[in-house]
């Protein structure tokens, strides 16, 4: 009989999902706290022939050099800003990841924070708690309004279309969205989407600017002073996307100034480290990296990550390759 082949678990995952990758594999499995990362992920892939992997681990030229055996890398999360996909395909290393099951608890979010942001939800908690709350007053915590507004969307893809959906048939906003393809004319119509050729317009015109786009090279610091400067003195703007696509400490000051109303902000550039000049900002929203963090969504990606490792070893070819979603 040959040998199974031997995977490693880099990131912490539900037993059942080991469990499962056990009854196929030879599984080194991460079953602490932390996740295995840098040096203490590279130096255990010598010998593995797949990966599971969390957008935690990078992967790229210098990683793969030190693991020869490495067939297939399986991203449990749908961005894959992690893979250097070119780095991979040089050495013939598969990458996966995890879209569409996570798609609608994502948007799910995106709008909570969007909500939560523009009304000043946490902001208010605070106020509460701290024992601020004496009397009723005509203009305590005044928010803006998310109903008929204009709801701007950069990167409309899977996720940016649920949060459309919900703005546009939830609340009668107006949407303007910026991409690198226009929707198409059916979906643009259900949307009644206005495209906008650049993200310059959708941040002039929108009254909450929502980024989904995928975090590449070319997308780092997009989000800067000048374009944060294009922004409505009340204009909220929220960031599920990836860190790196907003300064954070450009954002800091335009909070700071009240050139912008508010932001709401779930992923940072440097995260878990969160920038101290946002920390000072009472009129920002900031939460963990938690937009896919429902207990049914994290466990369908990790069973499609999982999947992913069975069917690549299985049948030659796994579910969802990250090249065909470049
Ligand atoms: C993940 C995410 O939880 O899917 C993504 O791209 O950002 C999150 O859903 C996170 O990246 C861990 O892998």
């Amino acid at each position: 009989m040959s040998e199974r082949p031997h995977i490693l678990v880099a990131s912490p995952t539900f037993p059942e999902v080991i469990a499962k990758l056990r009854a196929h594999f030879e599984v080194e499995a991460n079953e602490g706290d932390d996740v295995w990362k840098g040096q203490a992920f590279t130096s255990r892939l010598p010998g593995k022939s797949g990966a599971f992997l969390t957008g935690a681990q990078t992967v790229n030229a210098e990683v793969l050099a030190q693991a020869p055996e490495l067939k297939i890398v399986a991203n449990m999360a749908v961005g894959f800003n992690n893979l250097d996909v070119a780095a991979l395909e040089a050495a013939g290393v598969v990458g996966t990841n995890t879209p569409d099951v996570l798609t609608e608890t994502t948007a799910d979010f995106g709008f909570a924070l969007l909500m939560a942001t523009a009304r000043r939800v946490t902001e208010a908690e605070h106020y509460l708690r701290a024992g601020l709350w004496g009397k009723w007053s005509y203009d305590l915590l005044l928010g803006s309004e998310i109903h008929g507004s204009t709801l701007g969307i950069i990167g409309m893809g899977r996720i940016g279309q649920g949060i459309a959906r919900r703005g546009v048939h939830g609340f009668g906003m107006n949407l303007i969205y910026h991409n690198r393809s226009q929707l198409d004319a059916a979906t643009e119509a259900e949307l009644k989407a206005h495209y906008a050729p650049t993200k310059e317009e959708v941040l002039e015109k929108a009254d909450h600017v929502v980024l989904v786009l995928p975090y590449t090279p070319a997308a780092h610091h997009l989000i800067g002073a000048a374009q944060i400067a294009l922004m409505k003195p009340t204009a909220t703007l929220v960031n599920i996307a990836r860190g790196g696509i907003v300064d954070d400490v450009a954002l800091a000051k335009a909070l700071q100034a009240k050139t912008i109303a508010a932001a709401g902000l779930d992923v940072f550039e440097g995260e878990p480290t969160v920038a101290k000049e946002l920390l000072e900002c009472s009129n920002v929203v900031l939460t963990p990296h938690i937009a896919s963090a429902t207990l049914q969504t994290r466990l369908q990606m990790a069973h499609l990550a999982a999947d992913n490792l069975i069917a690549f070893f299985k049948e030659g070819k796994p579910l969802t390759p990250v090249t065909q979603q470049r």
